[in-house]
């Protein structure tokens, strides 16, 4: 009997030496975990968040754009020779800014150049650049009277600076676009204003109501660019795609700078 218990005494220690050993090896387990902890403080790698600040430095490379040119070339409307048709007719190019008008064509800096192989210019009566700067203002007669206040672009191209409003307005048919200079920003908005069907009486937006429902008023398409220097297009410049405005749908008139 006391030699069974001496027995049971000796497994009783050893049991305590291997719960020793497990404690001590709990000890370095809890030191080990700890140790990954430091290890998960790697957050300080998401530091690296720094490098995605970069993205920030991206951003502040984004171009600041000074010029818009819009183009006709290569003409997309039918063959002007039996249409009569000088391509796209230009009233406005308007810059918008979180939905705040920034300007319109500056006053003074539009800029034309024609076509390489010139489409249409016998059958243009509107080869007036300056009717794309300043506000909207074209008018539309179904008398003899000619049409006025747009610039007919051919297979040509038009530049413009943007101009701000001398009097704070969100009207395009009010801006007059004599103020100083704006800059284009990427996320910007430019309205081009083409005279399409959306000048019929029956129409959308500011330049509803200037021609008579009669007008037949085709909208064609035009290419825009902004760009950061003078004749920029193809150096410094961003391809903004190709436009068509229409009767029903004049947000197409709403181009994202990009
Ligand atoms: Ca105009």
């Amino acid at each position: 009997m006391s030699k069974h218990n001496g027995i049971l005494a000796a497994f009783g220690a050893l049991a305590l030496i291997a719960s020793g050993c497990e404690a001590s090896t709990g000890g370095t387990d809890a030191a080990a975990g700890d140790a990954t902890t430091t290890t998960d403080t790697v957050p300080s790698t998401d530091a690296k968040v720094a490098t995605d600040a970069a993205a920030a430095t991206d951003a502040a490379v984004a171009k600041v754009y000074k010029y818009v040119t819009i183009d006709g070339a290569p003409l997309k409307t039918e063959d002007c020779t039996k249409t009569s048709s000088p391509g796209a007719d230009l009233d406005v190019v308007a810059l918008f800014r979180g939905g705040k008008l920034q300007g319109v064509g500056k006053v003074g800096s539009a800029l034309h150049k024609k076509g390489t192989t010139p489409l249409c210019e016998k059958e243009n009566k509107h080869a007036e650049a300056k009717d794309v700067e300043g506000k909207l203002d074209t008018k539309m007669y179904t008398t003899a009277t000619p049409d006025t206040g747009y610039f007919g672009l051919s297979n040509g191209s038009v530049q413009v600076q943007i101009g701000a409003c001398t009097k704070a307005t969100d009207d395009v048919s009010v801006c007059d676009g004599a103020g100083a200079s704006v800059d284009i920003l990427v996320g910007d908005e430019l309205d081009v204003y083409e005279v399409d069907d959306t000048y019929k009486k029956a129409g959308k937006g500011p330049q509803s109501g200037i021609a008579d429902d009669k007008c037949t008023c085709l909208a064609e398409e035009y290419d825009v660019y902004v760009h950061v220097t003078d004749g920029g297009v193809s150096k410094d410049g961003s391809s903004l795609g190709t436009f068509k405005g229409s009767a029903t749908a004049f947000q197409s008139k709403a181009i994202k700078v990009k």
